[in-house]
Formats: structure tokens, C-alpha cells, sequence
């Protein structure tokens, strides 16, 4: 699927490798529109600002956003590239959840969830989600993380616009593992 194609490539621009798309990203992490249609363009994915609207309204996830005047894009979170970034500080429930793979656990509940190269860890509010998340990787392991009694003590949560919960790391005092 050519749509599944562009979707990735989006993806790997602008979370993760702009400069691969002569881009470059601003604080917020918006990438100029014609310059991502010129780079699907050298990339032969050919494709029509109608059509790049399509796939920001059809994707799955709702990863990526475009402006109103659709003269700019960005990734709405995910990203390893450094960005300031624009998601808002919010306060979560009371539980929420992180997906993941059975070969992670043990370091996870040593040394707790660490984003890697991400700017965030990526929590779910749904066991949901965070199963579909972990099966990306084979059979999930749902991990549930005491969201409030973080942010309690003074752990900062953001939420995206696409309704991913993100934060920096959450020790392993506050995981438990559910399957
Ligand atoms: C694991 C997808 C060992 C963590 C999804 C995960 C998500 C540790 C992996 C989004 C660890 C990182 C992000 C530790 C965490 N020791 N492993 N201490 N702490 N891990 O892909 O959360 O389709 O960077 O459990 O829907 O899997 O791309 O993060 O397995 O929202 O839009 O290290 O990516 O969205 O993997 O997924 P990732 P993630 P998209």
C-alpha cells in the first residue's frame, strides 16, 4: 500500500530524521508542507496535497497533523529529534498503561521505563492500546503505571493531541505488571 509507504516515511522525517528530507523541523516540530511533497516527490512516492491530507486524516493513530492553512505538517509526538515540542502539561488518571515485549520486562521493573532515544516514555489510557502497542513486538506485556499518585509526586505528564500520555520515566516503584 503506497499509502502505508508515505505513512512511514512521514514518520522517519519528521520524528526522527528531517535532514534524510533536506527538512528542518522548527521548536514545535512543523516541517514546511512543500517541502515534505517535494521529498515524497525525489522519493517516487509522487503525491498531492489532497492526498497528503488524506493520509494525515486517515492514519490510524492520527500521527501527524497539518496547520489550518496546510502550509505546514509535523508528527504529533514520537519523535527522537530535538524539538521543544508543544504538548501540554495535563493531569492524568489514575492509571494508565504501557505495552511492551516479555524479553523488556525484567530491566523495566529493575531500572523502570526509560524513553531511549525517544523524547518521552509513551503511556496508554486504555489496556487496550497498550496491548495493541506491545504486539508490534509479538505477544504483549501490559504494564500499569500509578499515573496519579506520579504525578502526586511531582512527575510531569504531557498529553498529545492524539491522546498519547508521555513523560520522562517512571521509576519501577510505580509499575506493576498486569499479563
Ligand atoms: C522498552 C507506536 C528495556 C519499551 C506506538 C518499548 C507507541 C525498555 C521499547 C509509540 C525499558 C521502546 C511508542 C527498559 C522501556 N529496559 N526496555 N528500562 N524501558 N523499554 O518504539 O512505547 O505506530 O520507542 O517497553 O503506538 O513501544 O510509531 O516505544 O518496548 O505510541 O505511531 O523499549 O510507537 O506508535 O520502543 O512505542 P519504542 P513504544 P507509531
Amino acid at each position: 500500500m503506497a499509502d502505508v509507504r508515505r505513512s512511514k516515511l512521514l514518520s522517519f522525517w519528521l520524528r526522527h530524521a528531517p535532514h534524510k528530507a533536506s527538512l528542518t523541523l522548527d521548536d514545535s516540530g512543523w516541517a514546511p508542507t512543500t517541502g515534505v511533497l517535494n521529498a515524497l516527490s525525489l522519493a517516487e512516492l509522487p503525491t498531492s496535497l489532497g492526498e497528503l491530507e488524506a493520509i494525515v486524516a486517515t492514519s490510524d493513530k492520527q500521527r501527524f497533523e497539518l496547520t489550518p492553512e496546510k502550509d505546514r505538517i509535523r508528527a504529533r509526538q514520537g519523535h527522537s529529534v530535538s524539538i521543544k515540542g508543544d504538548w501540554p502539561i495535563a493531569s492524568p488518571p489514575d492509571l494508565l498503561y504501557h505495552g511492551t515485549a516479555p524479553q523488556f520486562v525484567g530491566a523495566i521493573l529493575r531500572e523502570g521505563l526509560v524513553r531511549g532515544r525517544r523524547h518521552h516514555v509513551h503511556l496508554s489510557s486504555t489496556i487496550d492500546t497498550a496491548a495493541a502497542v506491545g504486539r508490534r513486538r509479538g505477544a504483549p506485556v501490559v504494564l500499569e503505571v500509578a499515573a496519579r499518585k506520579m504525578a502526586e509526586d511531582e512527575f510531569v505528564f504531557r498529553l498529545s493531541s492524539n491522546g498519547v500520555w508521555l513523560t520522562e520515566h517512571v521509576p519501577p516503584r510505580y509499575l506493576r505488571q498486569l499479563t
